[in-house]
């Protein structure tokens, strides 16, 4: 098994009160390329700091990094559009940063990354892939595509108070500066991607299309932003079944919603409970706050462990948290 971990950056992100994933705006561009660095060496290296929440719960590539020092498995970095530089060894597709939703071409470039991160998958070795990410303000770029696509728009959140209705006004502005309405690029991914979405969306959608057609099994990584990739891949005609990997965090705030858009993308639905309420530890109970609640594969990840290796996991967990800095 190999992790895919897409990371990549849109300016959508900068929106005021959007997303939690960094401290502050300005350090935002920097989390993909630490999340990228943690996952591949247990702590940042080049970037100058640990993603962190405004209130100081660590960024899922901690969890994510726990496990692998658990279960080890082989992971790839791919850059989908990174706006720092980072230390951690990536597979540079040529993928820029994303502009703002609210420009008329967010992702100009859509098509031709899609094509090659498939042909990329496609020659991979491995027989199964994981295939997360990590993109600040993507789940309002996810909300954006669903609602280009005409798809029912229900996204997560990495703060604890979804901010859903900031991201239903910037969706909105999206659509007018790209001259569209609601569901305007039904049967159109690439499309919708190019005109509303993010370059990590684009390098997914191409990964995981890459993979199928060399018969490697895959799985989506993720919350919400895994279902826009789902519906992304299907209105490009994409058959067969698919599978995400999630947490309990991201299932428990969506409710019955979250079932039933699997249900209707005829994906396979699978949620990790960690249990970090049997713990008492500060980035373990941020978690249990609705803090962060998935990224950088970190359901998938999750979904790795069996029942036994659980408390191990979580024991690596705070000393990866120690690592990093962060108190218990
Ligand atoms: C990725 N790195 C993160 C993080 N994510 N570091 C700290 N907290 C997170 N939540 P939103 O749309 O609210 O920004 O949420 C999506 C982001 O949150 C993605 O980058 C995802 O991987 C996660």
């Amino acid at each position: 098994m190999r992790l895919l971990l897409p990371a990549g950056t849109t300016e959508t992100a900068l929106v005021d009160g959007i997303s939690a994933a960094g401290a502050t705006p300005e350090l935002m561009k920097h989390t993909p390329s630490a999340d990228a660095e943690i996952l591949a060496y247990g702590q940042p290296v080049a970037a100058p700091v640990t993603p962190v929440s405004p209130n100081g719960c660590p960024t899922p590539a901690a969890v994510t990094r726990a496990v692998r020092e658990v279960c080890e498995f082989d992971v790839s970095i791919v850059d989908a559009g990174l706006a720092e530089p980072t230390a951690a060894p990536t597979v540079d597709l040529g993928v820029d940063p994303g502009a703002d939703i609210r420009e008329s071409t967010p992702v100009p470039d859509a098509a031709s990354i899609f094509d090659r991160a498939a042909t990329y998958a496609s020659s991979l070795p491995d027989d199964d892939l994981v295939i997360g990410e990590t993109v600040p303000g993507g789940t309002t770029t996810a909300l954006a595509v669903l609602t280009a696509l005409g798809e029912p728009a229900a996204v997560s959140s990495s703060l604890p108070a979804n901010p859903i209705e900031r991201k239903r006004r910037v969706v909105d502005e999206a659509l007018e500066a790209s001259d569209l309405r609601s569901g305007g690029l039904d049967g159109q991914p690439l499309e919708a991607i190019e005109r509303m979405g993010d370059p990590v969306q684009a390098t997914v959608m191409g990964l995981v299309t890459g993979a199928l057609e060399a018969d490697i099994d895959v799985t989506l990584a993720g919350g919400t932003q895994m279902i826009a990739v789902a519906a992304l891949l299907r209105h490009a005609g994409l058959e067969g079944p698919l599978s995400i990997a999630t947490t309990s965090f991201v299932a428990d705030e969506q409710g019955d919603r979250l079932g039933e858009a699997c249900y209707r993308l005829n994906c396979e639905l699978t949620v990790t409970d960690p249990g970090f309420d049997e713990r008492e530890h500060v980035s373990m109970e941020r978690y249990c706050a609705g803090e962060a609640k998935e990224g950088v594969a970190m359901g998938g990840a999750l979904s790795l462990v069996s029942e036994d290796r659980l408390p191990t996991v979580l024991d690596r967990f705070e000393v990866v948290c120690d690592r990093l800095g962060i108190d218990d």
